[in-house]
């Protein structure tokens, strides 16, 4: 780039960078690095990707865009030559909230690698205003507030795109924001956002209380509105058709504006469906063809029935989507008569109810909609999409075998290498060259280096620097202490039992005992955690509840503390994700086997040089594969056994609790006098009662095999030597995970731009 940084910058403040406050500095950088993508080549190409998603988990942008315009060094300099530190101005950044796991931050993932190969795709999806809640702690509990990230400068920028969007009382008129996404080293797409002009966050009350039925007010306020009365579900179908008839409108447009015959709109276009939040888009699409093209029904349901692909994300029952017909009628009338339309073809077609799109208690199956009129359904991850193929989805593979088929996730190394560990991309870079950058499998070159002392020994400093990083952020940001010298143990997902926090709390209930006991470890550990839970998920609120009891208990403990500590994160997001990854010795993946269609936080640990203590579930199992039973921790009963105990109702917890006194006594403690001194008895009841008689994600059937194998993790990581080879295997073997190669196998199966 021949231009000079430190000039244009001390122009668009009107002054020199020294007398400027951080403020002041970060948003002349936004607006420098904005004028930046305006001057990036557009990608483009005859046939164009909409990935439409429900959540973007985008992530502050500042840093990644700096990096993918290949001027991050440059910046990052000058303003170090002016006294600032990059680090500190980005915290001035308000991270968006437009998420709330793994699909959204998948999303963006996606979009950085389809804009980095060159790929014309861009993102479709809400700008929420105060998207996720914000989660606070307070008496040991999660509570929800507001999350408003939308200031007044922002990486959003407004369009004259608007929308006439029909519901059944009224119409509503959309705005389209954009957000630029740089490719690295390439051109440029967008993330569309659309939005209410007529939103108005005043009326938000007592926290994230609202009206949920002022549509006009909240349709595009919060992501997940709860849902557990009918006026929430209602909203939560206005804002999915909001989201895909503005979509709509967008592709008919854009593919007009090209020249397109609507005719050969498969040939042009084609339109990704993340999970099933924007399954309507394929109704909507018919609707709008046959009644203001002028095609034929049939003609229509084939065109969009060859545009159209579905990503499943999930096998819980409960996370796939069916509504009512009455709450359809409600608010999209005019897109009943197209589902009837489609569930008579399939009911023409095949003779099985399994595969209906309504079911006999009137509930319209999001899924089966998806399946029938797309032309690909994809899992997440090997052992995902078999599951889907033999059990969750085997009816629907028996009919169209063709149109399954399997992409693993990955994770963009740009932010969750280059961005979140500095100093260890760097020196990769001096070990192997800069081309794992752009190919990501050349990280296998560090392989060579399994024996060097040196090598390893600079990533155990490496590591060491992450963790001091890491106490003095948490020690800003929540004021808590944490000791540098301790193995790193996190567990960061969303909260879910399946996911099995309440595991990892038995575990420290274990800890805690022994060192009651007097079975004092060599070297402190420090297991940190960092979950929201959905506001209405009560069981997940206990879970909260129950290790920030925990935590308290333990810093209250002076026996206990200076071997074990439990940190919650507060507020747990990318940002957060960002300084806890390069930190992290052990990475927590216990789900269920079965249960977790991939994770990918499994990805950006390992690629970060930790090592994974994980059940055979998702991309644990390839994780396994690629790395060998030296480099990974693997625990647990495996997915058939799993697949088998629920087709049986095999499964009971109170057994295992009535017949292990072990088991029983880390239970108890739930109830114990210790913590229910801290902690309050109805929910550490409820929570102890549901682990006793029900455990659904069966957290005691694995717990026994996942305290050994921790215990057995802590004791191999005091062979320096041998546990730093573990690290580099692991960041050597990551490269299959980058999403560079998850969207180069979506392009040569799917979407063939
Ligand atoms: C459904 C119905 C009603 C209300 C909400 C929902 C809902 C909301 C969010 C259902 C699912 C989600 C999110 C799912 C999700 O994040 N899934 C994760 O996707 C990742 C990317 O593929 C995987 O790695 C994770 O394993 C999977 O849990």
């Amino acid at each position: 780039m021949n231009i000079n940084i430190e000039q244009q910058l001390n122009f668009i403040l009107g002054k020199s960078l020294d007398r400027a406050s951080k403020e002041e500095i970060y948003i002349a950088l936004l607006n420098f690095t904005k004028k930046n993508l305006k001057q990036m080549k557009r990608n483009s190409g005859d046939r164009k990707l909409y990935y439409i998603s429900a959540e973007f988990l985008i992530g502050k942008l500042l840093s990644n865009n700096l990096i993918n315009l290949g001027i991050f060094e440059e910046v990052r300099d000058v303003l170090k030559k002016h006294g600032h530190s990059l680090t500190e101005i980005e915290e001035i950044e308000m991270e968006p909230s437009l998420g709330n796991g793994g699909l959204g931050r998948l999303a963006a993932c996606f979009l950085d690698s389809i804009a980095t190969l060159g790929l014309n795709g861009d993102g479709v999806g809400l700008n929420y205003h105060d998207g996720l809640f914000m989660q606070k702690f307070r008496d040991n509990k999660q509570e929800e507030e507001k999350n408003p990230w939308i200031t007044d400068k922002s990486w959003l920028e407004r369009t004259d795109v608007s929308f006439e969007v029909p519901f059944k009382d009224f119409t509503l008129k959309s705005t389209m924001y954009d957000i630029d996404i740089p490719g690295y080293n390439s051109g440029c797409n967008k993330l569309h956002l659309f939005d209410l002009d007529s939103v108005d966050e005043a009326i938000i009350y007592d926290g994230i209380q609202f009206d949920k039925n002022d549509i006009k007010k909240n349709l595009t306020l919060f992501l997940y509105p709860d849902d557990s009365d009918e006026a929430g579900q209602l909203l939560r179908i206005y804002q999915q058709y909001f989201m895909v008839s503005n979509a709509a409108q967008l592709i008919i447009k854009e593919a007009e504006d090209r020249g397109v015959d609507l005719y050969h709109l498969h040939e042009h276009v084609c339109i990704q469906i993340n999970d099933t939040h924007p399954t309507m888009v394929i109704p909507e699409l018919i609707r709008i063809l046959t009644e203001q093209k002028n095609f034929n029904i049939d003609t229509a349901v084939d065109v969009v029935s060859r545009t159209c692909a579905y990503t499943n994300h999930t096998i819980l029952a409960e996370a796939l989507e069916k509504w009512p017909i009455s709450y359809l009628e409600k608010v999209v009338p005019h897109l009943m008569p197209i589902i009837r339309d489609l569930d008579r073809r399939v009911r023409r077609d095949f003779h099985d109810e399994r595969v209906y799109i309504i079911d006999n208690m009137d509930r319209v199956h999001m899924a089966h909609i998806d399946i029938h009129f797309g032309y690909a359904v994809n899992g997440v991850a090997a052992l995902h999409t078999e599951i889907l193929k033999e059990s969750e989805l085997k009816p629907f593979y028996d009919i169209y075998p063709q149109k399954f088929n399997n992409k693993t996730n990955g994770i963009t190394f740009r932010r969750w290498l280059v961005h979140c560990n500095h100093d260890l991309a760097e020196y990769i870079k001096e070990l192997i060259g800069p081309g794992y950058m752009e190919n990501a499998e050349e990280l296998e070159k560090l392989l060579q280096y399994k024996d060097d002392v040196k090598v390893l020994e600079k990533l155990r400093e490496i590591k060491a620097d992450a963790k001091k990083e890491l106490k003095k952020y948490l020690k800003m940001t929540q004021n808590a202490d944490i000791d540098e010298n301790a193995i790193f143990d996190i567990q960061i997902k969303r909260l879910h039992e399946y996911k099995r926090q309440q595991m990892n709390a038995l575990y420290a209930i274990w800890k805690y005992k022994e060192i009651k006991k007097g079975n004092l470890p060599k070297r402190p550990l420090m297991m940190i955690f960092g979950a929201k839970a959905a506001p209405a998920y009560t069981i997940a609120k206990d879970i909260i509840h129950l290790i920030l009891c925990l935590q308290q208990l333990i810093d209250n403990d002076p026996e206990v503390s200076p071997y074990l500590k439990i940190v919650m994160v507060e507020n747990y997001n990318v940002t957060k994700a960002e300084k806890l990854i390069p930190a992290c010795d052990i990475s927590e993946q216990i789900s269920l086997a079965s249960k977790e269609a991939s994770g990918t936080g499994n990805m950006k640990f390992m690629l970060n040089g930790a090592v994974t203590l994980g059940t055979e579930d998702g991309a644990n199992v390839e994780i396994h594969q690629l790395v060998g039973d030296d480099n990974i921790y693997i625990f647990g009963e495996k997915s058939e056994k799993i697949l088998k105990l629920y087709a049986t109702s095999g499964y009971c917890s109170e057994d295992i609790y009535n017949n292990d006194p072990e088991v029983e006594e880390l239970v108890d403690f739930i109830i114990s006098k210790d913590l229910i001194r801290i902690g309050d008895p109805v929910n550490l009841g409820r929570l102890y009662k549901e682990i006793v008689s029900k455990d659904w994600f069966m957290a005691l059937l694995d717990l026994k095999d996942y305290i050994r194998t921790k215990e057995r993790m802590l004791i191999d990581y005091e062979d320096s030597q041998s546990w730093e080879k573990k690290m580099l295997v692991n960041i050597a073997k990551a490269g299959f995970f980058s999403s560079d190669r998850t969207i180069v196998d979506y392009n040569r199966d799917i979407w063939h731009l």
